[in-house]
This record gives structure tokens, sequence and C-alpha cells, in this order.
């Protein structure tokens, strides 16, 4: 297996991943645990293209864990499996494994990545990624392709329809646009590539898929879902400079520990931040924080910080809770044993480093 790493754009990338696509016979295509838009239409429009193109290769599409209720509606998401990615990988032994919107293994398993890792090399596997994040630690892959596009739906369509012309597929467009619309929350963010993004875009929608159509896709919640989103605006909260709320451990069990999966849950906690958490003026930027219990009965806090464009540096915070990410959106973690001692302490963080986080915005 070669190993090697390539991090500019470009033609010949998408040639080298056909060629490695062309020898390949057992294909699996991965979308990351608990899949959010981009890693789901991205895994699933490199799974439908892959098959039109070689209709007698065999190829599957897989998410560890759960999947997102968003997922039940789309083109193939009945060709979804689900599990444990390792027995996936004894079961089925690819020759070749797709990774969509994630850089090491561990992005899509939960606690055997490092499993599927000493598997991925110890069968000399060929491996390629797709992604657009830059944080965090990166595995070998033979092709590591990694774009500062807004959404890896556009680089996978850069690469499959741009460069290498795979065949579209019923709904193919529709794919594409989710992860488009949701990685970019439907355009609200700075974007250096707008032309290239908005052309993607003009020519699904010449092609006949809207957007209002694509939204609601992921957009729709349910009506428990809706109650977590009216206890984060109950609880809405004001800093100095940022806004910010959280859900209640009484809430927490009262509504969600048995009413919510741990994607309904983290796709309401969501909408309200897309929606919600900079509107309230003058601040700009925000947090949320979320108590969830672990298998083993602990229950820890999720936090996610929110930011306008070159406003705040929110990794300054969350690297300190034991997370990462974007400077404008960023996750981490807070182990406590009571969410006000877990708010006290995201506060006492912010307070303690806001000068450094404006700085580097
Ligand atoms: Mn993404």
């Amino acid at each position: 297996m070669q190993t090697e790493n390539t991090v500019s754009a470009g033609k010949k990338i998408s040639e080298k991943i056909d060629k490695i696509i062309s020898k390949s016979n057992r294909i699996l295509v991965l979308s990351h645990f608990s899949p959010d838009p981009d890693s789901l239409g991205s895994a699933l429009f490199c799974f439908g293209t892959i098959r039109a193109k070689y209709p007698n290769k065999e190829v599957r599409v897989f998410v560890e864990g759960t999947m997102a209720k968003e997922a039940r509606r789309l083109k193939y998401s009945e060709e979804i499996g689900n599990g444990n990615l390792y027995t996936e990988l004894q079961d089925y032994k690819p020759d070749l494994i797709i990774s969509c919107d994630g850089q090491n293994w561990d992005r899509f398993s939960r606690i055997e990545g490092g499993k599927a890792r000493d598997f991925v090399t110890l069968n000399s596997i060929s491996t390629i990624t797709f992604d657009h994040h830059f944080d965090g630690f990166t595995d070998k892959y033979d092709i590591y392709y990694n774009t500062s596009t807004t959404s890896t739906c556009e680089l996978v369509y850069d690469v499959f329809i741009t460069d290498l012309q795979y065949p579209f597929f019923d709904r193919s467009d529709e794919l594409i646009l989710l992860g488009i619309i949701g990685d970019t929350n439907r355009f609200r963010y700075k974007n250096p590539n707008h032309r290239k993004t908005f052309k993607i875009v003009s020519d699904i929608i010449d092609r006949g898929t809207d957007i209002e159509y694509v939204q609601l896709l992921s957009d729709y919640v349910t009506r428990d879902q809706l109650k977590v989103i009216s206890h984060l605006i109950e609880n809405y909260s004001y800093g100095e400079d940022y806004n910010y709320s959280f859900i209640s451990e009484t809430f927490y069990n009262e509504n969600v520990k048995d009413q919510l999966t741990d994607d309904e849950y983290s796709s309401a906690c969501h909408h309200f931040m897309d929606h919600f958490l900079r509107i309230v003026e003058p601040n700009k930027w925000g947090f949320i924080l979320a108590p969830k219990l672990y298998p083993d009965g602990k229950i820890i806090y999720k936090g996610s910080f929110r930011s306008m464009s070159d406003i705040i540096d929110t990794t300054v915070f969350s690297k300190k809770l034991n997370g990462g990410g974007h400077k404008c959106a960023s996750g981490f973690v807070v182990e406590a044993s009571k969410l006000k001692i877990a708010l006290a302490k995201v506060i006492s963080v912010i307070e303690e480093n806001r000068d450094i986080a404006y700085k580097t915005a």
C-alpha cells in the first residue's frame, strides 16, 4: 500500500482515484458515525455514481451506529448498512474503502477505530478519503483528498462529475445539494469559493432539483424535537458579549433520555444553534450545553460554540475543553457532576481566554 497524502486540488488526483476504483472489485463507501447531511449525501452520491459507472463491481455503503432520520428519505437510504465497522470489514472484506467527510478511522468507528486501522493496513486495502476539515489527527490513506470547499459534497461532485464525468443517477443532485445546504447552512457562511459553490448549485437547479425541497429533507423536526428547541429558547441567557443556552438535567431525564435517539436529540440542538443562537443582538457568538448519558451510565455535558465569520476563534475555548473544530463552529465535552458546574467551567474558560480568541479570529 502506498501512503501518499495529497492536499492540492486537481484533475490529476481525480484520475488517480479513477484508476484505483477501476482496478478494485469490492468497494466499501463510508459515512462517518452520527452522520450529518454532508457526510450522508457525499457517501450516498459516491455509492450511486460508482455503481452506475461500474455495474459489475460490488459496491456497499455503510455507516456505523444509528442513522439520522433524514437519511430515510434519501435515494439509496435502504442500501445503507448499519452496525459495527470492524465487523463489516471482516464480513465484506473490501479491497477499497472510500470514506467521506472525515480524515481518521476514529471518525468512522466510535470505539473500534484502532481495529479498523489495523485491519486496513494488515490486509493492504486501498483507501481514499474525501474531507474538508483540517483539525485533528490525519490517518495515512492512498489518496487523502482534503480541500477548502465548504462541503465534502462539492468535492466529490468535482471529482466524479466535473473531472471524471461519471454518470448521474436518479435523484443524485438531491444528495449533493443536501450536503451543500447543510454545511453552508443554506449559504449563510462566508465562502471564499462562492462562485464554484453557486455554479454547482445553479447547474443542479437547472436540472430540476430545487433548494426548498431539499432543505425540507433535513429541516423537518418531530414534535418531541420541537420541545428541545423550545426548552433551549426558554433557557436563553446572555454573557457580556455572547449568547448561550442549555438543557437542564430534569428536562433531559423527562423528555430526552427515553424519547429521542442520539441523532434526533443532536439534530434538535443543531437546529437551535443554526437558527437562534446568533440572532439576539448585539452578540455575534455563543454556545449551548446539553447533558448526554453515556452507555456506562455516566452523564457528560456536550457543548458547541457558534460564531459569525471573523468575529472570534471559538476553538481557543473548545480546545481548552477537550474539543476543537472550526473557528466559527466548534464542539467540546465537559465532565461534571452537575450542569451548573459544567456551565461555570465553560464561562470561566471564556473569561480567561477571550482576549486571545478575539485576536486569532
Ligand atoms: Mn462536511
